[in-house]
């Protein structure tokens, strides 16, 4: 029999919630000082800007590298570049999905998508901007390892999870599986990439700016990242069939109206249910290497798989 999530002797973080709304606040004070000011010229794309990126969003990927560095002795002031590099790519990638030409999407954690909110033309510009301003800030930005190297590392890694073997791939996948029905295998690799790449990213970034880890450390992390990146993007497949639209801040049963190839459509809800709650036990599992220290990661993971939003 598989482990289940109870079934791994791993501690939890007591203070969790009071952490999480700590590293929000955190990484909303970070982003809000890299992003353009509104009043700087062109000041509407610059608000366009601001509006996409700021006031709202769970932060998950930014609360990912924050319980990484915890669980490495990394201090979060070396790590806020890149907990607003990762957050950043994450809000061009939903700014440029909810166009006309990708999801067609009109509302976006419960307000107007950046195309209805401004036009597409502005939309466009925006995610062009907000992933330059990602890569911008890892090159030379402050809240960041000062080693060139690191930096180096750091650009390397989150390009290849923002491109075409990551998440620009992924979305090309999803686009092209429209109205088929992909095999297991295929909607695995679609999701690992469209969703799970940023994720895996989020972590093995912030690994990579501890001054010492070990090997084993990496290795469990990387295997912690996979498997958690996977779950969190099949509770996303099972929120947009059972979840409550007034807590996602969008409309649900999106993915069956435009015939989109998930995880349920292609095994069904309970398959895919216990596959998520496996792949939870496998996270936890992997965290176990790393001792009570891993205690908000395995916190953040209960968050990610329990969650209704
Ligand atoms: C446009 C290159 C390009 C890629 C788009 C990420 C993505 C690829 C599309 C987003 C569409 C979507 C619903 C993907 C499923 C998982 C996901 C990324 C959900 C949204 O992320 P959350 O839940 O959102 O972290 P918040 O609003 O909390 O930040």
């Amino acid at each position: 029999m598989s482990a289940t999530a109870e079934s791994v002797q791993i501690s939890r973080d007591p203070q969790f919630q009071a952490l999480l709304e700590r590293w929000q606040a955190r990484i909303e004070r970070e982003l809000a000082a890299r992003l353009p000011l509104a009043t700087a010229r062109p000041t509407r794309l610059h608000e366009a800007l601001r509006y996409s990126a700021l006031g709202s969003g769970k932060r998950v990927r930014p609360v990912l590298v924050y319980a990484t560095a915890n669980a490495l002795g990394i201090p979060e002031a070396s790590v806020d570049g890149v907990a607003c590099a990762v957050e950043l790519i994450h809000a061009y990638s939903l700014v440029h999905d909810d166009l006309p030409a990708m999801d067609d999407d009109d509302l976006r954690r419960g307000r107007p998508t950046c195309h209805k909110a401004y036009d597409e033309a502005t939309a466009i510009l925006v995610g062009d901007a907000l992933q330059v301003l990602a890569f911008e800030t890892l090159a030379s930005g402050s809240g960041l390892p000062s080693d060139a190297a690191v930096r180096l590392e750091l650009v390397r890694l989150l390009a290849i999870a923002s491109g075409t073997g990551g998440m620009a791939g992924g979305q090309a996948l999803d686009l092209a599986a429209v109205g088929r029905r992909l095999s297991l295998a295929e909607v695995e690799e679609m999701h690992e990439r469209k969703t799970g790449a940023l994720i895996h990213a989020s972590v093995m970034m912030a690994a990579a700016c501890a001054e010492r880890r070990s090997e084993a450390a990496v290795q469990a992390l990387d295997e912690f990242a996979r498997a958690i990146g996977l779950a969190f993007q099949i509770q996303d497949d099972l929120l947009d069939i059972e979840g409550d639209a007034t807590l996602l801040g969008k409309a649900t049963g999106a993915d069956r109206a435009h015939d989109k190839a998930t995880y349920p459509s292609s095994v069904g809800v309970e398959t895919a249910r216990r596959h998520m709650h496996e792949l939870h036990a496998r996270a936890l599992a992997a965290l176990a290497l790393l001792g009570s220290r891993a205690a908000p990661l395995a916190s953040v993971s209960d968050w990610l798989v329990l969650r209704k939003h």
